[in-house]
């Protein structure tokens, strides 16, 4: 063996150590992720599932037509129920505190709907029998479009709904009376 080849053999091996701990290292991150994803509860389909009985949404229970809309907790953060059928969303205009951590909890009654925010990355399917929660934040006040982004049948391209993020004083001294707050009409 030569002194050239034997400088060959040195860089094969040092070439081939740098590619191996590449390959664990990528394949380290890709497990954190994983783990992030699932504590966090990021992952899609969520590994904590909540189902409901969507031929029963309109008679009793979290998602009856008076607990729709935004909810005011105690905690200072809000919670909005809505739920998507061919082919509108209730409500269809969803009111919002800027700047507020903000839970949304929806379900559809008929077939699969989604409900997209527009110049957000809130983006989530309606589907029968399970309950979709998400979390928000808006930092602008303003409108966003909110169209259904499932094909839910022919009536699909005409569901949308809205979303309306207004001051934190306005909202506040709305949600003064109690009940669930919404836009429709407005
Ligand atoms: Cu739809």
């Amino acid at each position: 063996m030569t002194a050239e080849d034997a400088h060959d053999d040195a860089t094969i091996v040092r070439t081939e150590r740098r590619w191996a701990t590449i390959s664990v290292v990528i394949i380290v991150v890709l497990i954190l992720l994983a783990a992030f994803a699932g504590i966090h509860q990021a992952t899609m389909p969520q590994g904590r599932v909540e189902t409901i009985d969507p031929t029963r949404l309109h008679l009793s229970g979290e998602f009856v037509e008076s607990n729709l809309g935004t909810a005011n907790e105690a905690d200072g953060t809000v919670t909005v129920r809505a739920i998507g059928q061919q082919y509108s969303f209730t409500p269809a205009c969803i009111l919002v505190p800027v700047d507020t951590p903000i839970k949304l909890r929806a379900t559809s009654a008929d077939v699969v709907h989604g409900i997209l925010i527009q110049g957000t990355n809130v983006n989530t399917m309606l589907v029968p029998g399970y309950v979709s929660e998400q979390f928000m934040r808006f930092e602008k006040t303003g409108d966003h479009l909110m169209p259904c982004q499932e094909f839910c049948s022919f009536g699909h391209e005409g569901m949308w709904g809205k979303v309306r993020v207004i001051d934190k004083a306005e909202f506040a001294s709305r949600a003064k009376n109690g009940g669930r707050l919404s836009c429709v009409g407005e």
